[in-house]
């Protein structure tokens, strides 16, 4: 059985197997909760994303994670809302199920995620929070074996942490 869990914090206190960046293409740094992870983590970080050579809208990249207490980081890039006929929904989508795929490849139970594509790159909250949880679930009925046990889902302010929740609700009912 897998769970998803709802809860408000700060993404690098998390004890867990992987936490997800929401980067950009270069994965080499920037503001948001990608400066957070990098600052938390340590240059070892930058220094392995360096090698990555950059990763394209919707794809994930995994690395160590460094001084973080996760072992893990999957780095995703979110697309930058302009409108949401710039296959946006589809773009981000995608970054849950490429993050969910690598999880599963490196036999991660534990994993959370921010809120991608909510914070610089503007995408509306409640639209996102929808994509995100439909991926996971649909994740975990084409994946009945999957490594994975436990989704977090991490929201940062706390009006994002009830939006989160009713969203979680009503579609796991
Ligand atoms: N823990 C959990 N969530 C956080 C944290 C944290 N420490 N800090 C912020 N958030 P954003 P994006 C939430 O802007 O929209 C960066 O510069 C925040 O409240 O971090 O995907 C990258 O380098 C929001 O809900 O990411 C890219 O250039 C969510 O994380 C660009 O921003 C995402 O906000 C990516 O923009």
């Amino acid at each position: 059985m897998f769970q998803i869990q709802v809860i408000q914090g700060d993404i690098t206190q998390l004890q867990v197997d992987a936490i997800v960046n929401a980067a950009n293409e270069s994965l080499l740094g920037g503001g948001g909760v990608d400066g957070a992870i990098h600052r938390a983590a340590g240059p070892g970080l930058l220094e392995e994303c360096r090698q990555l050579q950059g990763c394209p809208t919707g794809e994930a990249k995994i690395t160590a994670g460094y001084n973080l207490p996760c072992r893990w980081v999957i780095h995703t890039v979110g697309p930058v809302w302009q409108g949401g006929d710039r296959r946006e929904d589809e773009l981000l989508a995608s970054c849950y199920r490429n993050s969910l795929k690598l999880a599963q490849q490196n036999a991660i139970k534990t994993i959370a995620f921010p809120s991608i594509s909510t914070g610089a790159y503007r995408f509306p909250f409640q639209r996102a929070t929808e994509i995100a949880v439909g991926e996971i679930l649909q994740f975990f009925k084409n994946n009945p074996q999957t490594s994975i046990e436990r989704v977090i889902l991490v929201a940062y302010r706390q009006e994002d942490y009830h939006g989160l929740q009713k969203v979680v609700e009503s579609m796991t009912q």
